[in-house]
This record gives structure tokens, C-alpha cells and sequence, in this order.
């Protein structure tokens, strides 16, 4: 069947046979023929977005064969896979991202002019995948790329949302949401596969109403799995990896005799119940909102892979003790490590392993990534609904805590305190699973990712457990794939430096320092600079056209792009704004180099302060408009509905780069390694993956401000934001201004709360400690930019030294300390 397969596919695939892809007729055909067939209709009559959808799918089918070549090689040589399980993949576009790994893109030039096609306005007709919040899902998406240029054998497990995070407009300065439906026209880039749908066992059966979970205990339910794939491109094209989405389906067999007793059409109407399983992305951010549906998600998330790559592991080993050796499965924080308890009852209700021996291949299996420290963020969920859903998986958890607390008194005598600590149980009216503490006592491996996070993590935060178990813990800085964030973001700079130095740099990012020496080369100084000019005024066009916003690319372009959040402290950022401006104010003839502040952002919806903070942005981006005391030379703009595909428009324009984090609070960041790599330069504090940075390029070439991690811990005792209120004088001038109503001229009242978080209650966040030292930092930022040349050699050496922070580096690591996985080409 398989020579029979290979010779059927080698005709039907011949004009897309590897090597370099040409521009023949046969691709030319290729999407005539989608153009016309998929949706049945005119060639002459179609839109853009049939138009996209033709070329999207003509690219799938020329990387089909790759993809099936790439599945049937693991198969045969049976190596060591990685599957990468995360609740979160921020995928963002497809189309520019695979076209460019395949190295399509003289192709696409030549074929796009002469069907009279805009390239650029056919890659906006693709919605971005938003199957994600923030940093953690784009972590996600940049590792899966990775690990398929450095051809590992690995595969992303997530969930197919049909609504990916919300979009997010203005309206009176507010944030507003409305659903993200990015599925509505068909997918170009998804293959349903429901003939590899998998089972899902639940104690009981639930109903969803008004968006809430309501469990109806009795017979245990069955849930399907349905997989939608999506191919991972590898740049060169070599290696087409997969991530395996499940959607939520009821079973087909149902018997309706039992459960409709004669009602067919309500029986039948009700199976939507469990289709509504993976409706939705919880838009929160770091925090745990602990409901039921969200944990029925992890569970479902981590059943259907687990059967998925059992199935797959079975069919080329019948010995289960070998399992460690043929599977690393990483957990992308806590949220899949219901895959410990799981794994545990696979191996001792299906595989009949005695205890001992599954709990060391379920060990040896899982790894587990903790991306924060925030106490807000830490999963515990009720052990109550363990009994109700998971009756089985709870006997698991309790027999593993009997074993590690029997474990931890004998080492540790007479230090009830510390077995308190690592129970997996919290004691309580309500008692919870703890699931960090689940995940680093059923894995080999727990990471941070970043230095200062994981020495935190260790050192603080689970501190009783790392004594227990220190081996197993380690440090993966976190990384971006160059590909997507310069080679294609940045089309100039990334010419500009294959000019200098080669294109080695794509895969190997080290390469760039060997830029460093050409930060004394005047020619290649007004490249770089040409190049950021050119990425400004791209994005000024860009924008006018898309929303009729005016920006000028000769000022600073001055970013703060996140999710918006307390301890992000863009609450700080707008301070400095309105302390520059009340200098402006007071001092019309300041010279001050203009400057466009530009802020972007999602609060979750029920995160009531964060709202608030995008309401101050807004009225503060109103009022300096409407001032001509400043006109020109102060613009502050919030860009609505941040997303992969306005950051990859954004960060390559920016010169300047916030990460201004209350020290120890952001676990890494990774837009700020995007700014590096795009030649921003970094004003922040020393916190996260910014510390590691400002070490490669050397502080000199920061503007790091404010306290440390250190600091910060122990100012509790000294922190009083009113002494700052009464000894600055522009801390002062700035607070009074915002709360004399002068950006809320018709909203008395509307920014209250922020002053009880900044003054009244001790501000966990220490905004005003810290603003001081900001607009000192912004003073030396300044003085820099008047020297055009000293700027740009700083870019130019900050650029040289963002090697590190490419995620083939972060992948290469947990590969070699994690995984213990090698590539596995493709011929
Ligand atoms: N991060 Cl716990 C998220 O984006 N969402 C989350 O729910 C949690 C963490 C971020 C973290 O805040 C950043 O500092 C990291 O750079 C990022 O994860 C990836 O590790």
C-alpha cells in the first residue's frame, strides 16, 4: 500500500517536487483552480479575500507533500518527539510567515505581478490566529517555528477556539469587546482530520448556562475530540511540522432511546452543550478566574493529546517503559498539567503498570514551564470538582501526595511547616489542588524563563519544594524567532544587515555580532538609520490608511506594547507623559525633541483598574491633541486592538522600547527582545529577560532605571507614596493635573480609583517610587537622541548583541537539558 501510495502521490505532485520551487504553469494553475473551485465561483467576479484564500491554499498544497513527508520519516525512524501542550497558541498570520519559510518569495513576487495582485493588501485579508493572550501564547507560536526550522520532531497540542481573544475597540476612550469570530470564512490553512478523533471520559455530564457550568451528576460522559492540524513551517522548507488543534464534539453513538425518551429533536439540540466545550479563549491574563469551564477545558486539552500521542507511541512500541525515551511533553505552565495525574491512569488502568513503574515513566516524561509569579496567576482548583468529574484522577493526586508527604517527613523531620507547603492539597473551608506543586512533583524538569524568574521561582516562590527536588530545577531564557520578527517584520533592516554580513543570521542569530564592529562604519550607520526611517514612515502609512490616524515619522516613535496590566505599569508611562508635558506646559520654549508615544493593549474584561488605565491613555492622547501649547511636538497614541500582525507593524518603527515592570514581577517579556533585534533602544527597570539584554549589550546601552528586584522586596517597610507626592516636585504636578480633571473635563470623578491605588493603599506596584528615576532616564534618552550618530551606534550595538535572544537558542537548550531530542531531517 505504500509503494502504491508513493507512486500515486509522486505523479499527482510532480511539479511541486523538492528543490527549488519554481514559477511554472502548473503553480499558476494551481490557483485558477482554487480561485474558481473552492467557492464555486467567477475568476473574474471574485474579492480580495477569495483572492487570499486561492493563494493560501495553492501554498498549502505546494508544502502538502513536505508535510507528508515530514510525519512519514518520524514514523519510520521513530525518534524522540517533543509535543508542546499549551492552552495558548498566538499564531498571528500565516501566509507571509510560510511563503518566506519556503522560500517562496521571488516566487510570489514574479506570480503576484503578473496576476495584477497586491501583495501586501492580499496578506490583510487573513485574520490573525488569536488563540492566545499574550507572551505565553506567543511564546508558543515562536517555539513551535523553531523547533521546526532546527527539524525536531515536535508537535504544538492546543485547542481550536472558535472565537480567539476578543478584539478590543475604543469607544469614549473606553475599551469595548466584541467576539473575535476569525473562522467565519473557512480556514485556508486547517485540515479537519475526524477520522483521528479521540474519546474523552468525564464523571459526569454538564450543561453550560449563561456562560456558566452546570454539573449534572450522575453517569459518567463521553466528549469527542475532533483534530484540526495546521502545518509549522520550517524556514528552508524542509521540515513541515504540525499543530494539532482539538475541537469538542458530542460522541456520534448516542443512544436516544435512554436519553430523549421520545424528545429527538431536544435530545439532539442539546449535544450543542458540548460543542460549546471549546467556544471560547478565557481573555485573562496571568490570572486564574478558577471557573469550572475553564478547567473542563485543561482536562479536555490534555486528554485528547495524551490519547493522541499514546496511540501514536503504541503503534511503533509495545513497551511502555520505553516511553520516556520516545516522548518529552512539555507543559506550558500549569494549565495542562492535569497531564500528570492523566498520564499516571493511562499507564495503570490501559497499560497495567504496577505504581512504581508508572510513576517514573510519567516523571521521566513531563516537564513543566511556570511563566509567572504572581499569586493571582498560581491555579488551585476545588477538590470538589475532582470528585465530581475527575473521581479517578483525584485517587491519583491523593495517592501521589500520601507518597511525597511520607517522603518529605523522613527527609525533612520535624517540619510540619514545609509539609504543609508542598502538599499538593490546600487546607481550607474550600479545599484546592495545587497545580504548580502537581506539575513540579509529577515532572523531571521545571523551568523559569528567564534568570532572575527562575532564581525567584527557586529561591522564593516554591522554595520548600526546590529544596526537596533542586535538580530538577533550571533556567530556559526565553527567545523570538527572527524569522518572523525581523526577517519579515523588517524587510529593510533585514536587507540591510544580510548586506553586511550574509543571511547566515536567520538561522544562526549569533552571526549578528558581527555587526558590532560596523557601529564605527558611517556607511552603515545611515543604512540602519535609512532602515528605521523607512519602517516609520511604513507604518505611518499604514495607519493613515487604515484609520485616518496623521503620525510624523520624524519624531521618537516611543512604544509600550502589552497586555495592560498593574504591574506592567503603564500607569507609570502615562505619569512621564504628563510630566513631559506639564514641563511643556510651563515652558513653551523647551527644547524637547518631539516625540509620539505610542500605546497598545488589551485589559481583560472584568479587570476593572486596567480599564481604567486605558480610559486615562485615551483622554491624555485627547487633551495633548487638543492643545496647541504642544501641537507638534508631543502626540500620544493608543492603538486599539493589539494583535501579532500590529506588532509586527509596530515594533520595527519604534526607536524607543518600554519595559518599565515593577523588578521581579514580569517573569521575561519577549517584545522586548523584538525591540532589540529591531534596533529600538530599551528605557526600563531591571526586571525579567531586559537584565539578561542590557548584560549582552552592556548597560551602557540601556536606560535602565528604578529599583531592583531586591529593593522592591524589601521596601515594605519604607514605601510611602505620599512622601514622594511631598518631595517631587513633578510627581506632585503630575498627580494634581490628572486629578484636577483636566483630561476628564466632562467626566468628573472617572480617574478616582487611580489615585487610591497610586496614594492610598500602599501600591503594591511602587509607581511613584519609581518616577524619578523614569524621567531621569528619559532626560539621558533625550540627550542620546540629539546625537543622531551615538543613537544609531547603540541601536546598531544593541542589535549585535540580540543573538541570544532568538528562540532557536531557547529551543536548542531545553532540546539538550530538557528533552534530550535531535533533529530528525527530512530527505
Ligand atoms: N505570561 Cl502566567 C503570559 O503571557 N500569560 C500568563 O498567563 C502567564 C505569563 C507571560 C509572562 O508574563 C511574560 O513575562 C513571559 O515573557 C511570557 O509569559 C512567556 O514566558
Amino acid at each position: 500500500v505504500r509503494e502504491l501510495n508513493a507512486t500515486r502521490m509522486k505523479k499527482l505532485l510532480r511539479p511541486f517536487e523538492c528543490g527549488p520551487i519554481q514559477l511554472t504553469g502548473a503553480n499558476d494553475a494551481l490557483y485558477e483552480r482554487h480561485l474558481m473551485f473552492d467557492n464555486v465561483v467567477d475568476p473574474l467576479a471574485v474579492g480580495p479575500r477569495e483572492r487570499y484564500e486561492a493563494v493560501a491554499r495553492s501554498v498549502r498544497d505546494i508544502l502538502s507533500q513536505r508535510w507528508i513527508r515530514t510525519e512519514q520519516t518520524y514514523d519510520r525512524e521513530n525518534p524522540k518527539r517533543v509535543y508542546y501542550l499549551s492552552m495558548e497558541f498566538l499564531i498571528g498570520r500565516s501566509l507571509a510567515s510560510n511563503v518566506a519559510n519556503l522560500l517562496l518569495d521571488p516566487v510570489m513576487r514574479q506570480f503576484t505581478e503578473e496576476k495584477g495582485l497586491d501583495w501586501l493588501s492580499l496578506l490583510e485579508q487573513e485574520p490573525d490566529a488569536g488563540l492566545g493572550n499574550g507572551g505565553l501564547g506567543r511564546l508558543a507560536a515562536c517555539f513551535i517555528e523553531s523547533m521546526a526550522t532546527m527539524q525536531i520532531p515536535a508537535m504544538g497540542y492546543g485547542l481550536r477556539y472558535e472565537y480567539g481573544i476578543f478584539r478590543q475597540a475604543i469607544r469614549d476612550g473606553w475599551q469595548t469587546e466584541q467576539p473575535d469570530n476569525w473562522l467565519r470564512y473557512p480556514d485556508p490553512w486547517e485540515v479537519a482530520r475526524p477520522h483521528e478523533e479521540v474519546e474523552v471520559t468525564l464523571g459526569c455530564s454538564f450543561e453550560v448556562r449563561g456562560g456558566a457550568l452546570v454539573v449534572i451528576p450522575g453517569e459518567p460522559s463521553m466528549l469527542v475530540g475532533l483534530p484540526y492540524d495546521r502545518p509549522v513551517v520550517g524556514y528552508g522548507g524542509k521540515t513541515v511540522n504540525t499543530l494539532r488543534l482539538w475541537a469538542a464534539a458530542a460522541p456520534h453513538s448516542f443512544d436516544f432511546q435512554v436519553f430523549s425518551a421520545g424528545d429527538f429533536v431536544g435530545a439532539l439540540a442539546e449535544r450543542l452543550t458540548a460543542e460549546s466545550l471549546t467556544r471560547v479563549l478565557y481573555p485573562d491574563d496571568s490570572t486564574s478566574m478558577g471557573h469550572g469551564l475553564r478547567f473542563i477545558q485543561e482536562y479536555f486539552l490534555v486528554a485528547c493529546s495524551l490519547a493522541d500521542l499514546v496511540r501514536r507511541f503504541r503503534r511503533n512500541n509495545d513497551d511502555w517503559g520505553v516511553l520516556p525515551e520516545k516522548a518529552a511533553i512539555q507543559l506550558n505552565d500549569t494549565h495542562p498539567s492535569l497531564a500528570v495525574p492523566e498520564l499516571m491512569r493511562i499507564l495503570l488502568d490501559e497499560g497495567r503498570l504496577g505504581w512504581d513503574e508508572a510513576w517514573d515513566i510519567t516523571r521521566r516524561t513531563l516537564a513543566y514551564t511556570n511563566h509567572t509569579l504572581l499569586p493571582e496567576a498560581l491555579e488551585k482548583w476545588p477538590l470538589r470538582w475532582f470528585e465530581v468529574l475527575l473521581p479517578r484522577h483525584l485517587e491519583i493526586i491523593l495517592e501521589i501526595n500520601h507518597r511525597l508527604l511520607g517522603d518529605v517527613r523522613s527527609r525533612f523531620p520535624h517540619d510540619e511547616g514545609r509539609v504543609g507547603r508542598v502538599s499538593l492539597i490546600e487546607e481550607g473551608d474550600v479545599r484546592k489542588i495545587r497545580m504548580a506543586n502537581l506539575a513540579i512533583v509529577g515532572s523531571h524538569s521545571t523551568n523559569g524563563v528567564a534568570a532572575i524568574h527562575s532564581n525567584l521561582l527557586r529561591t522564593v516562590t516554591v522554595k520548600d519544594l526546590a529544596e526537596v527536588f533542586p535538580e530538577r530545577f533550571s533556567n530556559k531564557t526565553n527567545g523570538v524567532t527572527p524569522r518572523r520578527w525581523l526577517l519579515l517584520a523588517n524587510p529593510a533592516l533585514a536587507a540591510t544587515i544580510t548586506r553586511a554580513i550574509g543571511d547566515g543570521w536567520i538561522t544562526d542569530l549569533s552571526q549578528l555580532e558581527r555587526l558590532k564592529p560596523l557601529a564605527g562604519d558611517q556607511g552603515f550607520l545611515s543604512e540602519v538609520r535609512a532602515a528605521k526611517r523607512e519602517a516609520k514612515i511604513r507604518f505611518a502609512e499604514w495607519l493613515r490608511s487604515t484609520s485616518g490616524v496623521e503620525i510624523d515619522p520624524g519624531t521618537i516613535f516611543d512604544s509600550q506594547v502589552k497586555r495592560i496590566h498593574e504591574y506592567k505599569r503603564q500607569l507609570l508611562n502615562g505619569l512621564r507623559v504628563v510630566a513631559l508635558y506639564n514641563r511643556l506646559r510651563q515652558n513653551p520654549d523647551l527644547a524637547m525633541a518631539p516625540r509620539t508615544f505610542f500605546f497598545a493593549g488589551k485589559a481583560a474584561p472584568a479587570y476593572r483598574l486596567a480599564k481604567i488605565v486605558i480610559k486615562l491613555l485615551n483622554n491624555l492622547a485627547g487633551t495633548i491633541d487638543g492643545d496647541p501649547v504642544v501641537r507638534g511636538r508631543m502626540r500620544v497614541v493608543f492603538l486599539p486592538d493589539y494583535c501579532v500582525s500590529l506588532a509586527e507593524k509596530l515594533i520595527p518603527a519604534s526607536d524607543v522600547s518600554n519595559q518599565i515592570s515593577t523588578a521581579g514581577y514580569e517573569a521575561s517579556g519577549t517584545s522586548n527582545m523584538k525591540f532589540m533585534m529591531n534596533g529600538a533602544l530599551t528605557i526600563g527597570t531591571r526586571d525579567g529577560a531586559a537584565i539578561e539584554m542590557s548584560e549582552a549589550a552592556g548597560e551602557e546601552n540601556f536606560f535602565l532605571f528604578g529599583l531592583t528586584a531586591d529593593e522592591v522586596a524589601r521596601s515594605q517597610s519604607w514605601y510611602s507614596p505620599q512622601w514622594h507626592y511631598d518631595n517631587e516636585p513633578e510627581t506632585r504636578s503630575a498627580l494634581d493635573l490628572i486629578f484636577s480633571g483636566h483630561f476628564s473635563r466632562y467626566e468628573p470623578g472617572v480617574f478616582e480609583p487611580l489615585r487610591d491605588t497610586l496614594l492610598m493603599h500602599g501600591d503594591r506596584y511602587r509607581h511613584l517610587a519609581d518616577l524619578t528615576a523614569y524621567l531621569d532616564a528619559d532626560r539621558r534618552l533625550l540627550e542620546l537622541y540629539a546625537d543622531q550618530d551615538a543613537w544609531t551606534r547603540k541601536a546598531i550595538l544593541n542589535i549585535a548583541a540580540s543573538g541570544r535572544f532568538s528562540s532557536d537558542r531557547s529551543i536548542a537548550e531545553y532540546a539538550a537539558e530538557i528533552w534530550d531530542a535531535k533533529p530528525c531531517p527530512v530527505r
